[in-house]
């Protein structure tokens, strides 16, 4: 990423630290903050285990330590490949007092993505589980550095759980356990400097975190977020959902998704001073479970989980009196679900049209029932910008469709070294191509009624049609294929791979074996596998998806 090009100008900056978006504050002193705040609050529940503001204070600087022990410092990338569970935050916090900048990694991610995205970041470690959903994720790591030369591959393997033998794996638990004076597990200089001791001396406009795109092209993308606009994304968002320190924030998606962590999700509700307890899985009954233990007021869903959800209420033997928020978005939510849910669970439901480079559209606790079950929300900063254009780059009114363009005080103006991409991903004025096409109300409220990017939403999960076409392609049997996403009751859209073949095409289990093989992630892999004689043409000589998705319809 050119500084210079790809950020925002000078006068944006100043304008949005005027507005008070951008406060100066890096994320490692806000917890310093917060524990001289609220320090004898909770802050983090994980089963059995609470920590305190101050305890997670005080273990962000042991796991610091253990870190720097490692030579992890100020500015240095690593991929933290974490499930739900509190060393996630833990883990944060502590690259957050270095001034270290946290990748974010999904569970799911495997040799190709991991791989991937430790040679983008140039990651120096990779923190992971020794073993989760039945997967080991040491065999993960062991993977991703074979395939490197050392020099181009983390050092360090931090590893939840046992390490192992593998030489550069170490234990998290005898990391964040090393004090300065137990050599052999830290370097002796492993003590804090007392300068920067809350962030290690990080800039409030420096990269906090790198975030992960849903993509469009073969490689997906990672996005920059600083310490500035990411602390104000979460607080924007905290704000609309009136978070203060009675909120018990329950994080059942991936803590490493953006809407989990800071929409307004962990980092709002830690802001706030609230608690945040995390899900091991997201299933209702773990929930429901969790909700009547702890108190839960807040939480957030992907859509297909809202119908298990609605479910397991109806079986009326929770307690779910506490929950008065339920935020739903990643993809679109049927209305028929939207209206359903807020009776059943009795709650307030929000729904939200959000994304990682950036803009995050609520719909407001008090919106008409109309608006929170019909749109997907408007923006959360009175500072989003926002234009629907048409396909020639024309401002179409409200009402019509188009393609969002955003920027704004939190939203990215280039992903991390990609300068190519970057050239085509924005307008000349800074302008975001979001790729999503929508219809704007005169309320400002947005409804999604489709993409022009070729991504597929498999009920949130994002695919990039490109990715897994050019794996398909190495399979030998096959000569052509086109990754499709075709409507679906249950995920929204589920994934066809139209398939062009010599003989006989592979079925669906071989085509995942195959891709698995190669390294992508499970949820990549094809609902549906269909062989064609050809793959049609649209005028200008790209694969016209619509017409193979309409005839599969058809069939
Ligand atoms: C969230 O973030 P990403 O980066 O995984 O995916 C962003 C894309 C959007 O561009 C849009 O295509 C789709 O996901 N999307 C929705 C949606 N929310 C996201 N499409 C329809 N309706 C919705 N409510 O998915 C994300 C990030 C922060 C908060 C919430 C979601």
């Amino acid at each position: 990423m050119t500084e210079t090009q790809h950020t925002w100008s000078e006068a944006e900056s100043a304008r949005y630290r005027a507005a008070g978006h951008w406060e100066g504050v890096t994320f490692g002193a806000r917890l310093r903050r917060a524990a001289a705040d609220h320090g004898n609050r909770v802050a983090l529940v994980d089963g059995d285990r609470r920590w305190t503001y101050a305890d997670l204070d005080a273990e962000a600087d042991r796991v610091a330590r253990g870190l720097r022990g490692l030579g992890v410092g100020r500015g240095d990338r690593v991929v933290v490949q974490l499930p739900n569970r509190a060393e996630f935050v833990l883990v944060w916090f502590g690259l957050q007092r270095l001034g270290a900048v946290p990748v974010h990694a999904m569970p799911g991610h495997r040799r190709r993505e991991i791989g991937h995205l430790v040679r983008v970041s140039g990651a120096v470690a990779c923190v992971v589980p020794d073993r989760h959903a039945r997967f080991d994720y040491r065999e993960l790591m062991r993977a991703v550095r074979a395939e490197h030369e050392p020099s181009r591959s983390p050092r360090t393997v931090v590893v939840v759980g046992d390490p192992g033998q593998e030489y550069g794996f170490v234990s998290f638990e005898a990391l964040r356990a090393a004090s300065p004076s137990s050599p052999g597990r830290a370097a002796p200089d492993a003590a804090l400097p007392t300068t920067g001791a809350d962030d290690g001396g990080a800039d409030p406009g420096d990269v906090a975190l790198l975030l992960l795109s849903g993509g469009t092209t073969g490689l997906p993308k990672l996005i920059p977020r600083t310490h500035d606009d990411y602390a104000y994304n979460a607080r924007a968002c905290a704000e609309v959902c009136a978070l203060d320190d009675q909120t018990v924030y329950l994080a059942v998606l991936p803590l490493g998704f953006n809407f989990a962590f800071a929409c307004p999700g962990v980092l709002g509700t830690l802001l706030a001073g609230g608690t945040l307890v995390v899900a091991p899985d997201p299933s209702p009954q773990t929930a429901f479970a969790l909700v009547e233990r702890e108190g839960v007021t807040l939480t957030s869903l992907t859509p297909p989980l809202v119908t298990h959800w609605v479910d397991e209420a109806a079986s009326g033997s929770w307690d779910l009196g506490s929950l008065a928020v339920v935020q739903v978005g990643g993809a679109r939510l049927p209305e028929e679900q939207a209206r359903k849910l807020g009776p059943a669970l009795g709650v307030t439901v929000q729904q939200v049209f959000g994304m990682a480079e950036g803009l995050i559209n609520l719909t407001r606790l008090d919106d008409p029932e109309d608006l929170v079950c019909a749109t997907q929300g408007r923006p959360v900063s009175p500072d989003d910008e926002i234009v629907v254009v048409d396909a020639d780059g024309r401002p179409v009114p409200d009402g019509a469709a188009g393609e969002l363009l955003t920027r704004g005080p939190y939203t990215l103006r280039g992903y991390y070294r990609a300068e190519e991409h970057n050239r085509t991903a924005f307008t000349p004025d800074g302008y975001y191509r979001t790729g999503d096409v929508v219809r704007r109300l005169p309320t400002g409220h947005l409804v999604v009624v489709g993409r022009i990017k070729d991504q597929i939403n498999r009920g949130g999960e994002k695919i990039a049609a490109v990715e897994v076409e050019e794996q398909l392609l190495v399979h030998p049997a096959i000569t052509a294929a086109a990754l499709v996403g075709v409507l679906d009751e249950r995920r929204g859209e589920r994934t066809v791979a139209f398939v062009v073949c010599d003989g006989e095409a592979p079925g669906v289990r071989e085509v995942a074996a195959h891709l698995k093989e190669r390294g992508l992630a499970e949820y990549k892999a094809p609902d549906e596998v269909v062989q064609v004689s050809g793959l049609p043409l649209t005028a200008v000589g790209k694969v016209d998806k619509a017409t193979l998705a309409r005839e599969l319809l058809r069939r």
